[in-house]
């Protein structure tokens, strides 16, 4: 696949950029961080969605080069925010592959290490399919990380086959609640009732609450009342470029 072929290039152009989306306590709507999202404007297809080159990067095996790229962006940011008297922390995705990589850990330890930047305000996303994939790979590595001192969040909660009892072996943090449960909230008692459920056996758990998706004053008023701790999504903001994400800080600190 040719697309595959440019993207080590890309990545050293200013074809690849990310984006930031903001992510708010509840109740108090205070900002604790942003989700770091990779963006591919291509000369030619224009804007290509991680969807659409994520698995192809990574199939291709060049996804090490992806995550170093949005890490190293990710820590850069961190550290001008606390050189401003800013504790803003950044979570990047990571793919599955980077879970088997033995030396991981030990890379994102040298790489806090050389932004000078303190492991709680990073914050690894896996998903549950991710983990599920190679669990016996995948152990070590959560737990080297974890030992770090990084947030470990599980993302797409509840799309996948694990359970919360499962979750409760893997040495994470938080949990996010997948944005089709929040999205179904308002009309469906199903999707209520679910998220209501995550909410629960996640504080049973000790985890931290994070719900995406939330486009609504009423489902983030309602995941309020439920105890959610964090919100995520289109209500509070889009994902913003750097410069758009500067300004939308400079309104809200
Ligand atoms: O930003 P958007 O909604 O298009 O993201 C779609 C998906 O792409 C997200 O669910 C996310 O998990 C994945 N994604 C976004 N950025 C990255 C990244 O830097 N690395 C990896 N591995 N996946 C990413
Ligand atoms: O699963 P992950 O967290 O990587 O997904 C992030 C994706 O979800 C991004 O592509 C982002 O654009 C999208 N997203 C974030 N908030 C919302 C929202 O409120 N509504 C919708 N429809 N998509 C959202
Ligand atoms: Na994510």
């Amino acid at each position: 696949f040719q697309l595959v072929t440019q993207f080590r290039q890309a990545l050293e152009s200013d074809q690849v950029s990310v984006h930031y989306q903001p992510k708010v306590a509840l109740p108090s709507r205070a900002v604790l961080g942003v989700e770091a999202l990779v963006r591919w404007v291509h000369p030619e297809f224009g804007r290509l969605d991680p969807d659409e080159f994520v698995p192809a990067v990574e199939a291709a095996g060049l996804v090490d080069a992806l995550t170093d790229f949005v890490l190293d962006k990710a820590l850069v940011k961190i550290r001008a925010w606390l050189d401003r008297g800013l504790r803003i922390g950044v979570a990047v995705n990571l793919s599955v592959r980077s879970l088997a990589n033995q030396d991981f850990p030990d890379q994102v330890a040298a790489a806090l290490e050389r932004h000078g930047v303190p492991p709680e305000l990073l914050t690894l996303e896996l998903t549950e399919s991710g983990v599920m994939a190679d669990p016996a790979r995948a152990l070590p590595v959560l737990r080297g990380l974890h030992t770090l001192g990084v947030v470990l969040a599980v993302d797409d909660f509840g799309t996948g086959y694990s359970s919360l009892a499962y979750l409760r072996q893997l040495p994470v943090d938080e949990v996010k609640i997948d944005k089709s449960f929040v999205f179904g909230m308002g009309s469906d008692l199903g999707d209520l009732a679910v998220v209501r459920s995550i909410v629960e056996l996640g504080h049973s758990l000790g985890l931290v609450v994070v719900a995406e998706g939330v486009e609504e004053d009423a489902a983030r008023d309602q995941l309020a009342a439920m105890g959610c701790d964090v919100a995520q999504g289109y209500l509070i903001s889009r994902p913003l470029s750097e410069e758009r994400l500067e300004a939308w800080l400079q309104a809200r600190t």
